[in-house]
């Protein structure tokens, strides 16, 4: 750049502000053929509930028809929601967690 050339000065912002990503709930849906008890085992064992936060959160699927688990980053959201519903289909229950964004 020559001496009486004038760097353009930026007035405009060039990188657009990144939105936060959603986060992600995870969502039991309740069946007619799980038994209470597994539900409330795969609720501890992959969401690391409590014996009665996993019953609650079960049996308001089981009311409901569905339950809000956890709210998290998507990807883990979808990791968990798929460990969980696998471990119900490896037990042959029809057993189904769910995701979508939060509002
Ligand atoms: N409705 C099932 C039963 O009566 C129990 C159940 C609860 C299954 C919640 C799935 O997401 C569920 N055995």
């Amino acid at each position: 750049m020559s001496d009486n050339e004038v760097a353009p000065k930026r007035k405009t912002r060039v990188k657009p502000k990144l939105e936060r990503p959603r986060l992600h709930k995870v969502i039991l849906v309740n069946d007619d053929y799980t038994p209470r008890d597994f539900v409330v085992m795969v609720l501890k064992a992959i969401f690391r509930m409590s014996e009665e936060a996993g019953y609650r959160v079960m049996m308001t699927a089981h009311k409901l028809g569905t339950s809000v688990v956890v709210v998290c980053a998507r990807d883990i959201a979808e990791t968990k929601a798929k460990e969980a519903t696998d471990l119900g289909k490896e037990a042959g229950y029809p057993l189904m967690f769910t995701t979508e964004p939060e509002e």
